[in-house]
């Protein structure tokens, strides 16, 4: 228990830090999946985008850099804090899981679990005794006062399933296959501020409890904290815990500096406890969502902006009547089709709920080509693996970053239900902002999956070759992780 102990802090503070990171991506509450732009209830950010601003914007113009003091690893790293998060949760589940264990293979749980009422009243009673500024003792025959076992077990058997569970909550792939799920707690947005709140509360309680060992003596509780007994040496305690909270300190430092200098070697290093991770979690699931016409968000973030080539231009100034989609590379058939000949191929259409990785979420209608049909069209050959869907949009020449947007995606989610060719959104041709005249729909993934201003699609065996070789623009460039269902 005393490893246990020692490990959920260790954990927490990697949590707490690399969800700081993640929040920096989006640094705005809300309580309603509509994310109106205007209408956070917390807002961590200087920078107001209003929905009807002249001048386009992108939800990556509102994305905030936090120092890496606080955050994991700070400055922008999204894709770095996401695989921290993840890869740390595990761990620290782990480490609940054992103490748990623990805690009822010893029957140290009785000093866990309130049995009685008056503990609540006792509870209030050892806070007053406090604020007089007096030391309060502990139930008898048990190690700790009512307050204290009030506190950890809510801490406990509350708050830690809490965070897992409004985690949860906010992956795209649940929300997709269990949408009611995320409805227990009022939508993602919802859980999302909650899971916000979990970290205030563990954060008061952090506080208050390192407060409560202070005054009690810290070499005293020191020893008690790492040899296991009042009795126990404490000036050894005392170093061991010291060295500890030292030690814990020293590593932030590295893996922090780490992962800022070395950020393709962290997505990896990271990636392969990540990505079968996100994999286990999300590959079964296939979307199930149905909203209705009533959900539809009034306002639709864009992310990404609008291609500035003048290939593009030119074919959006004629409606895109002169738009070819090519669809080729390891398939039996190669195409290429104009928009009539795609919207010929089939129409289906869905109300879903888009997850952009940075936080928000909006509700939409939009209907296209199943991508199912387009691959029994060409037929991909028994060695591909993955369709890779180019864009229009240059980064270079639109947000002063690298190269054409492009996303691989493996097979199996093109064959999923929900998966589409979109040419409409709301029952209008797409516009300008959101992807015309096609994009993807993938509604198990995060939104970064489904390419905007599709150019051409390619089958291939492997997507190293293409690209800096991560499966994407974003993993390239933002270091995201290549499995995007969670
Ligand atoms: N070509 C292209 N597609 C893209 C992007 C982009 O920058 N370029 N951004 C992605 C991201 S991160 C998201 S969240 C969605 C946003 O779609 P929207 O602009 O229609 O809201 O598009 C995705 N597709
Ligand atoms: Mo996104």
């Amino acid at each position: 228990m005393i490893v246990t102990h020692f490990l959920n802090i260790f954990f927490l503070l990697l949590l707490a830090r690399s969800g700081l990171e993640v929040l920096a991506a989006h640094p705005k509450l809300y309580w309603s999946d509509d994310c109106p732009p205007a209408r956070p209830w917390a807002r961590f950010s200087k920078k107001v985008y209003a929905p009807d601003s002249r001048r386009l914007w992108t939800s990556h113009d509102e994305e905030e850099a936090w120092s890496p003091v606080i955050a994991l690893p700070g400055r922008r790293n999204l894709g770095l804090g996401r695989h921290w998060h993840f890869m740390t949760v595990q761990f620290w589940v782990l480490t609940g899981a054992v103490y748990l264990a623990l805690v009822f293979t010893t029957g140290h749980w009785r000093y866990l679990v309130p049995t009685s009422w008056s503990l609540f009243p006792d509870s209030v009673k050892t806070v007053g005794t406090y604020l007089q500024f007096r030391l309060a003792g502990p139930l008898p025959v048990e190690p700790f006062n009512a307050a204290q076992k009030l506190s950890y077990f809510v801490v406990v058997f509350l708050l830690a399933p809490f965070q897992i569970l409004t985690g949860a909550a906010m992956s795209p792939s649940v929300i997709a296959r269990f949408p009611r799920y995320t409805r227990l707690f009022g939508g993602r947005q919802k859980a999302r501020s909650l899971h916000f709140l979990g970290l205030v509360a563990f954060a008061a309680f952090t506080v208050v409890h390192t407060a409560m060992v202070i005054v009690h003596g810290l070499p005293r509780e020191f020893a008690a904290m790492v040899l296991g007994s009042y009795d126990a040496d404490r000036r050894l305690g005392l170093a061991i815990g010291l060295l500890g909270l030292l030690l814990l300190v020293a590593f932030h430092v590295v893996i922090t500096r780490f992962s800022l200098h070395h950020r393709r070697r962290t997505q990896h290093l990271l990636g392969l406890m990540v990505n079968p991770f996100e994999r286990r979690i999300s590959r079964g699931f296939t979307s199930r969502q149905h909203y209705s016409r009533r959900d539809i968000s009034p306002y639709f973030r864009v992310n990404g902006y609008p291609p500035v080539g003048e290939d593009y231009q030119r074919l959006a100034a004629d409606g895109f009547r002169d738009y070819r989609l090519s669809i080729g590379g390891l398939v039996e058939h190669p195409v290429t089709l104009g928009l009539d000949e795609l919207r010929r191929l089939g129409n289906q259409s869905e109300i879903t709920k888009h997850n952009c990785i940075q936080g928000w979420t909006a509700v939409a209608q939009w209907a296209g080509v199943p991508l199912a049909r387009v691959l029994d069209l060409v037929k991909p050959l028994p060695d591909a693996r993955h369709a890779v869907f180019y864009a229009f949009d240059d980064k270079a020449r639109t947000e002063g970053s690298s190269g054409v947007y492009y996303e691989s995606v493996p097979l199996y989610l093109l064959t999923k239900p929900q998966a589409i060719l979109a040419l409409d959104m709301n029952d209008a041709p797409l516009s300008i902002e959101h992807g015309a005249p096609v994009r993807i729909r993938l509604e198990t993934q995060l939104g970064f999956k489904m390419v905007k201003w599709v150019s051409a699609v390619e089958f291939v065996a492997d997507y190293r070759q293409i690209g800096m070789g991560q499966g994407g623009w974003r993993e390239d460039n933002q270091f995201y992780a290549n499995e995007a269902g969670i």
